[in-house]
């Protein structure tokens, strides 16, 4: 924790620091900015929450309302070259973390990556559940008092990243649960985990069932009219409660570009190499994330010209048989 402290020290001198979540952002990277932002607000550093892309899910857009968590879109926060960025369930460098104006200083992540040579400050745990379980041990080592309203949403970042800890978690994840389950507004967690969806957003189920289908325990699917970011994570556990699959793959065409989102409950397939293996190598994207759940993002132009197109999932399928071998 040591790195940690030296780390607020340097942010000292600064006349304020920008805390930057992932691009179209999730309740884990939202309430990670919003207690880290607290939290170096106690120690006198001024700071300004900031995410890329939209908040594409009712449940966040209301827990930023109810919370009054004072995050703004990264264009309306008249970001210059002088500015020192600190991004939060997110690594500079990957494609899902906007390359904003300002010097990127810091990166606190819990997904797999690599963080880049030369900032003042990082500390990644790929093994962790959520964010929110890292910036709890800063608040634990720094001594700082955690409001209830920080607590409330931290808690809705762990239990939806972890599927109300079900996937992808560790011992540390549980004594931040036991933290925040003790002080956080518990009617308030619930409201917000269970309503993750509107009325209006049924209709991607529909468009899901029809175009999905399966090979084995892997089941794919892609909609090419679009679907919400976030949403696609939903269908993604909606398909992966299937007891026939252990693997979903799904896609969403969104302009010019491809949003991908896997899942995986079979120990043998990790969809953050997969889709990194897929998609990085043959040079149609990006993507990431952990062994069990994963995103990323095609270039439509660099499928169409490729000779991928009419065999996209195959590549996977592929590239899955070679894993179990
Ligand atoms: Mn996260």
């Amino acid at each position: 924790m040591d790195a940690f402290f030296t780390f607020i020290e340097q942010l000292r001198d600064l006349p304020d620091v920008v805390i930057q979540a992932h691009d179209f952002p999730d309740h884990d990277a939202i309430s990670a900015a919003f207690a880290l932002g607290y939290l170096l607000e106690t120690k006198g550093i001024k700071t300004r929450l900031v995410y890329n892309g939209i908040v594409d899910r009712v449940s966040l857009q209301k827990m930023i309302e109810i919370l009054s968590i004072p995050i703004i879109h990264a264009s309306e926060a008249g970001l210059t070259e002088a500015d020192k960025i600190i991004t939060v369930d997110g690594c500079i460098g990957e494609k899902n973390v906007t390359d904003l104006p300002g010097d990127e200083i810091a990166a606190i992540d819990h997904h797999e990556v690599t963080a880049p040579d030369g900032l003042w400050f990082s500390d990644i745990r790929p093994e962790y559940g959520a964010t929110a379980t890292i910036i709890f041990e800063y608040y634990q080592a720094a001594g700082v008092k955690m409001p209830r309203d920080i607590a409330t949403a931290l808690q809705v970042g762990l239990a939806i990243d972890t599927a109300n800890l079900t996937r992808g978690f560790v011992d540390a994840d549980l004594r931040a649960f036991e933290f925040f389950h003790a002080i956080a507004d518990q009617d308030l967690v619930g409201r917000i985990c269970r309503n993750s969806m509107q009325h209006g957003e049924l209709i991607y189920y529909k468009k899901m069932l029809e175009v999905l289908d399966r090979q084995g325990n892997v089941a794919f699917a892609w909609l090419e009219e679009g679907c919400p970011k976030n949403m696609l994570g939903i269908l993604g556990d909606f398909v992966l409660a299937l007891d026939e699959v252990d693997v979903v793959i799904l896609a969403a065409t969104s302009g010019e570009i491809v949003h991908l989102s896997l899942r995986s409950e079979s120990p043998g397939v990790n969809v953050s190499t997969l889709v990194r293996d897929v998609v990085v190598q043959n040079n149609i994207g990006f993507g990431g994330g952990h062994s069990h759940m994963a995103g990323g993002i095609l270039d439509i132009e660099k499928l169409n010209s490729s000779t991928l197109t009419n065999n996209f999932f195959e590549l996977f399928l592929g590239q899955i048989e070679t894993i179990d071998s």
